[in-house]
């Protein structure tokens, strides 16, 4: 049977059709306004079926045998419509928490000084090797459901806090049994070379024993449980440098995970150059890019092989850096902009994707139209969904929210606050009342 929704008396629809976004295009989210509120979309068999203006959604249900009164339908009351929000960085499965950091932070550590004396990223890996697979599991429940009351319909999601080839599959089996329970779709990352593991430390050649490993023992089994899609790694100085990053990400590569990097993160590492000579599907963080790193992935855009950079700035902030990402100099060169919270228990421990869209107009001053772009057709593209995610065009999968605003403007400037009203996951009410079917 035909299943059907209809969301209706919306006041904008920002479609964002067209495709990925970069320099001028970056702030087109391709928005319908209708000042009597008689905006509508329909949804068929969870498929996006008629966006625009009411009475032409009206026949194309006609069209398709529907009578357009008979249907269930949702009121959004005057407000904007937007795909649902793609989180394009999130380390989502840990075990434990960091909030000692926070202290050593305030008291001048610096976040690699605490890593190097074994916290940081090591004191999760702890947690997580000790964490079962149900743990797990319920504790990334519980953080997808808080995404999703903030308008994140996918996620990508790291390992990289197993190290070790059991955790390593561990999480990644994890991650796929939250993909299949849904609502929130997954796209699962192995972050093997996320740091060197303890057991490794003190050994000259610490970093390139780890790498031996991932490369001769854990890529292949990774490969073979068939759950990443993309191989990242951690380019940064005093973790694995940049030759060492390409190393692991063409081991990957060779397995099919294609490569994805945190490139620039703290300290110029030459990660931006060597995204863009990969061909990776987004270099990450960038607070840190040197003009050479921006000219390098301007490069690789205007060869038509565009690197999205992805930029986290709910990490700024909680590092408590004076440091964003160039944004507006990304942009002004051409290259895709994307968003992402980076959720993790050190460094970004937020879920709220929302508020990152407004970090992102306070802080890297972008437009409210250019965080959204940022936040769905373009972080479709970095985790290599583009074609079925982040827009609302005709024959695209039905990820929807209804928002309590009534335009792109005004979706940033809540500070902090809930203003998701409805949330459709391929074409289903997840966040919301469920329709109404007016006789
Ligand atoms: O756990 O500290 N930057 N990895 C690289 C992180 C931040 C997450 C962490
Ligand atoms: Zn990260």
């Amino acid at each position: 049977m035909t299943e059907v929704l209809v969301l209706r008396n919306a006041h904008a629809i920002a479609t964002l059709a067209g495709g990925t976004r970069r320099g001028a295009a970056q702030g087109d989210a391709a928005v319908l306004v209708r000042e009597d509120d008689s905006l509508a979309l329909a949804i068929v068999d969870g498929a996006i079926a008629a966006v625009g203006a009411r009475d032409a959604v009206d026949r194309v249900l006609a069209g398709l045998g529907l009578d357009p009164a008979d249907q269930p339908a949702v009121d959004v009351r005057g407000g904007l419509l937007t795909p649902g929000l793609v989180d394009a960085h999130t380390h989502l499965l840990f075990g434990g928490s960091r909030e000692r950091e926070l202290l050593l932070r305030q008291q001048g550590a610096g976040y690699l000084e605490i890593l190097a004396a074994g916290g940081g990223i090591l004191s999760s890996v702890d947690s997580t090797r000790a964490a079962t697979a149900e743990a797990l599991q319920d504790h990334g429940r519980r953080w997808l459901r808080e995404m999703l009351s903030h308008g994140v319909t996918t996620a990508e999601v790291k390992t990289g806090y197993g190290l070790d080839l059991d955790t390593e599959l561990r999480c990644l089996e994890v991650a796929g049994r939250l993909d299949r329970e849904g609502p929130v779709e997954l796209v699962p990352t192995y972050l093997g070379a996320h740091a060197v593991p303890r057991a490794l430390r003190g050994r000259p050649d610490a970093a390139d024993a780890h790498l031996d490993d991932i490369i001769a023992n854990q890529l292949p089994r990774i490969a073979e449980q068939g759950i990443a899609r993309f191989c990242d790694v951690f380019c940064e100085l005093g973790v694995f440098d940049a030759a060492q990053s390409r190393r692991v990400l063409l081991a990957g590569r060779a397995h099919g995970l294609s490569p994805r990097l945190h490139a620039d993160e703290i300290h110029d590492s030459l990660g931006a150059a060597l995204a863009a000579e990969l061909g990776a599907a987004s270099a990450d963080h960038l607070a840190a890019i040197s003009p050479d790193g921006i000219e390098a992935l301007g490069g690789a855009a205007d060869a038509g092989m565009p690197v999205v950079a992805t930029l986290l700035p709910a990490t700024t902030l909680y590092l408590m850096s004076s440091h964003y990402a160039p944004a507006r100099a990304l942009i002004e060169r051409g290259v895709p902009v994307a968003l992402g919270t980076d959720f993790n228990p050190g460094t970004s421990p937020t879920p709220n994707l929302q508020l990152v869209l407004s970090l992102a107009c306070l802080q890297l001053h972008l437009t409210p139209q250019e965080a959204l772009v940022a936040a769905t057709v373009n972080s479709a593209r970095a985790v290599g969904l583009e074609g079925t995610h982040g827009t609302l065009e005709t024959g695209r999968q039905a990820d929807v929210v209804a928002w309590a605003v009534p335009s792109v403007e005004q979706l940033p400037t809540w500070l902090g606050a809930d203003l998701v009203r409805t949330v459709v996951k391929r074409g289903r009410i997840v966040v919301g009342d469920a329709p109404a079917t007016a006789g």
